[in-house]
């Protein structure tokens, strides 16, 4: 493929110039924010993140910040998920949907006090959802984007490394947990969470001018740990069943039909938005829901359209993801496959850019 032309729309992050310098080889594009996608290629970096840890520039998961007395009803608005029991310190992820029960985005949701949230985004433009409901609905709430990117240290030795640079109590926090903790006197929340199944932290740096500070301090305090700069890994997040927003799921798809109804609590979240029509769905069942799918044969290409997938010559389903996975020695991939067709072991034909292919379903994802 060609490049892409670099601009001022096209957002850098406070962590753009330590990427650079650790050699990064691609990009993608992510809520108008770069992000990095290969540094030395997608399966020496897959390796990499499995045997030690790795500093990734997730500054794309931009918040939306949620300030004010009716912060907590603005959000239970959002998502299916009954957020009554959250506290703050935690995290939860949160299917958020329309009227229509239509995924609009997959956030974590990270609850700072009771009027104070931040809504870690997936790639799609969700601020202006929910500024338009503080609107319509007269909320006494603050809406904005602000100068916080979160850095993600992901990887077996991710404890080691951030105890390093924040602590010994870094190894206490609990998963989708956060504390607050000091780097050069400036407090950041630091999570247990991120987007591989490696185990690791997310510190949401409030303030670019420390963007580099932390990113220098975290591949310094490294250098005997084998850190290394990384990025969310395809075929990782493929192994795990990490879903994509945009990629596996867009908003003609339900939580129900993402395989996220264990983070829908449909019938007590009171409020929220799509309740009505997700109840409807809900009681029927969906009748198509994301699968994983090994694909037979040698490595795909990448997955850049759907790709059919086929039963005795009729669409049952559509490949969104896929990756060559060297542990798993097969073609790991995410689809999305019809009721009549969705059960373990299920033998299915995919037509992929350069050819078809034999495609099993499966009802659990490889890690
Ligand atoms: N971290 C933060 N923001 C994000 C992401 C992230 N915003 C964009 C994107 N990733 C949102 N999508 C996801 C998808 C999956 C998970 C988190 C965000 C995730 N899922 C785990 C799982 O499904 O096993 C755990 C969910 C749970 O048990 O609560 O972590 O990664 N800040």
């Amino acid at each position: 493929m060609a490049l892409i032309s670099p601009s001022r729309r096209l957002r850098r992050t406070p962590f753009s110039d330590g990427v650079e310098a650790a050699g990064v080889k691609a990009y993608t594009v992510y809520n108008h924010m770069l992000l990095p996608t290969v540094f030395r290629s997608v399966q020496e970096d897959y390796r990499h993140l499995k045997e030690a840890v790795q500093v990734w520039d997730v500054a794309c998961e931009r918040q939306v910040e949620v300030r004010g007395p009716d912060a907590g009803r603005l959000v239970q608005l959002l998502t299916p998920r009954d957020l009554r029991s959250m506290q703050p310190g935690q995290c939860y992820y949160i299917p958020i949907v329309d009227e229509t029960g239509g995924m609009l985005n997959d956030p974590v949701a990270v609850k700072l006090t009771e009027d104070r949230w931040w809504i870690s985004i997936a790639d799609s433009d969700l601020l202006y959802w929910v500024k338009g409901l503080a609107y319509g609905y007269r909320l006494d709430v603050l809406i904005d984007e602000p100068d916080v990117s979160p850095l993600a240290v992901q990887g077996p030795r991710a404890d080691d490394l951030m105890a390093a640079v924040f602590g010994e109590q870094v190894r206490q926090i609990r998963f989708f947990r956060f504390v607050p903790l000091s780097f050069q006197g400036r407090d950041l929340v630091v999570a247990r969470s991120g987007y591989s199944k490696q185990g690791g932290f997310e510190i949401y740096v409030e303030g670019e001018d420390i963007g580099m500070p932390l990113w220098n301090a975290l591949m310094e305090a490294g250098k005997d740990m084998d850190v290394h700069a990384g990025c969310p890994n395809a075929i990782e997040r493929i192994e795990a069943g990490l879903l994509s927003y945009g990629n596996d799921m867009t908003d003609d798809n339900t939580p129900h039909e993402c395989g996220l109804g264990r983070f829908c609590n449909t019938h007590t979240a009171i409020g929220c938005i799509g309740r009505d029509a997700l109840l409807r769905v809900a009681a029927e069942g969906p009748v198509k829901q994301i699968r994983a799918i090994s694909i037979a044969g040698d490595p795909v290409p990448a997955c850049d359209r759907y790709w059919p997938l086929l039963a005795d010559g009729k669409v049952v389903g559509r490949v969104s993801s896929a990756a060559w996975s060297p542990d798993f020695n097969t073609n790991v991939a995410v689809g999305m496959v019809r009721m009549t067709h969705w059960d373990e072991g299920n033998v299915l034909v995919v037509e992929t850019t350069d050819g078809s292919r034999q495609a099993t379903v499966h009802e659990k994802f490889w890690i």
